[in-house]
């Protein structure tokens, strides 16, 4: 079967990860390369990011808080600013998503992540993939791409490599006021890989690797794009049981209160 991207035209018909870098995907679950695109269209991705988390006219759905309103997220940033699918970057993060998924790989969202300057916040271990429906079989990736360097500092990607074909485990939300997951028991964690990189480059990861961002220490904002990519899901014959996505599952008993902002944790 032709995946829709390429049935399209969408497609770019270039590779531009090398065997040895589709290897390192497939064996570890995650991926970094050095250029998405380049500092000139980083530059203007800048101004169209500040401008989401500003005044643009999102809706209050696509708004979501990651951690009480102290992570803001905007879902769909391209609904409002299409131009962010006219990039160099799309094309290419695109390319290198059927690389790693094949052909069937369609594009299934954007968003964006900003830790402000100073943010004492981390985007605790997760497994992408707790927050999808249970019922299914999905095979997906997503590209994060800063738009500013990322580094230890300011939150940038880490990794348990080969965590990708764990099951996914258990998660709960943050907190009470948040929609973000965190796992319970981090000990499948044992040797993360801290991914920094150039502005305009990018990690991909699969939807089971454990990935984390720490805190924005720098005095700079932390911006990040994210585009996601899968092959259609299937039904799965035995669906999963995911507790933490009813409508009464427990918060973390130990989150932090959203009034310490900006305090040490
Ligand atoms: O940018 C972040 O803080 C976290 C990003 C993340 O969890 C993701 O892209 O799946």
């Amino acid at each position: 079967m032709i995946g829709l991207l390429v049935a399209s035209g969408a497609v770019p018909d270039t590779f531009p990860l090398t065997e040895t870098e589709v290897a390192h995907y497939a064996e570890q679950g995650f991926l970094a390369v050095g250029r998405l695109t380049s500092a000139a269209e980083v530059e203007s991705l800048q101004a169209v990011y500040d401008w989401l988390f500003s005044d643009a006219p999102v809706a209050e759905d696509d708004r979501i808080a990651l951690s009480g309103d102290r992570l803001p997220q905007i879902l769909n940033p391209d609904h409002y600013a299409p131009e962010l699918r006219a990039t160099e970057a799309w094309r290419t993060a695109t390319a290198m998503a059927v690389q790693l998924l094949g052909p069937e790989t369609v594009p299934t969202g954007m968003h964006a992540i900003r830790k402000a300057p100073g943010t004492d916040v981390e985007t605790p271990w997760h497994q992408d993939e707790a927050y999808w429906d249970p019922a299914r079989a999905h095979h997906a990736l997503s590209v994060w791409m800063p738009l500013q360097p990322a580094t230890r500092e300011n939150g940038c990607m880490e990794f348990q490599p080969g965590s990708h074909a764990l099951p996914v485990l258990e998660h709960r939300l943050i907190d009470a006021a948040s929609q973000g997951l965190e796992l319970v028991d981090p000990s499948a964690v044992t040797d993360p890989v801290a991914c920094p990189l150039p502005a305009g480059g990018a990690t991909f990861h699969d939807a089971r690797t454990l990935h984390y961002t720490g805190p924005n220490l720098s005095d700079a904002p932390r911006r990040a794009l994210i585009f996601s990519f899968a092959c259609p899901s299937e039904p799965l014959d035995e669906p999963r049981d995911y507790p933490w996505q009813r409508s009464d599952a427990p918060p973390c008993p130990t989150a932090p209160d959203p009034s310490t902002e900006g305090s040490p944790r």
